[in-house]
């Protein structure tokens, strides 16, 4: 299939998938926390790094952080930000983990925060899994995987995109999404 038909295709499913359950979605609990719309993007051959997306919520009475990140197919893990200075976007890492509120939920999603994992040691392909292990500072850690999209995939819900209303306006309520995009 051309390459810009398939990328219309794949826009129309994930148009669909905002409103049901999608065959790849998987949601994990650790403790108060609920991790949901876990994902990456597939990387081309050698590349040095990889963003990882998801979105958490929280339904303790007490605020937890997201700490640290890590992979076994990354030397290095990181939690960024995306922030726009002096008219040009950057990122850097959050100090002091990424806090999730007390009946808040927190959207990981490319333009705010996200994984970062640095020197890749093998290339990222569509339709797979990535193993993660997130780590928060009172739920504790815990080992699960990052569904792997298509390149320029904008998410499992189109959440990434604060513009798109879609999938995106549904998961403001309560909700920070870094600096939004
Ligand atoms: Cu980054």
């Amino acid at each position: 299939m051309p390459y810009s038909l398939r990328r219309a295709a794949i826009g129309a499913i994930f148009a669909v998938v905002a409103f049901t359950a999608p065959a790849f979605a998987h949601e994990v609990t650790i403790g108060s926390l609920t991790l949901t719309d876990l994902w990456t993007r597939a990387t081309p051959p050698k590349a040095p790094t990889a963003a990882g997306y998801l979105t958490i919520a929280n339904k303790g009475s007490e605020a937890d952080r997201l700490v640290a990140a890590s992979t076994p197919l990354a030397e290095t893990g990181e939690l960024h930000i995306m922030q726009v200075k002096d008219g040009v976007m950057t990122m850097r890492p959050v100090e002091g983990g990424i806090e999730i509120p007390p009946g808040g939920t927190v959207t990981l999603a490319p333009g705010g925060y996200h994984l970062m994992f640095i020197t890749l040691k093998e290339t990222l392909k569509d339709g797979g899994k990535l193993p993660v292990t997130l780590t928060f500072e009172k739920a504790g850690a815990i080992t699960t995987f990052l569904h792997i999209m298509p390149v320029g995939s904008q998410g499992p819900t189109g959440a990434a995109s604060g513009m798109d209303m879609k999938g995106g306006a549904m998961k403001m309520d309560q909700s920070q999404t870094g600096t939004g995009q």
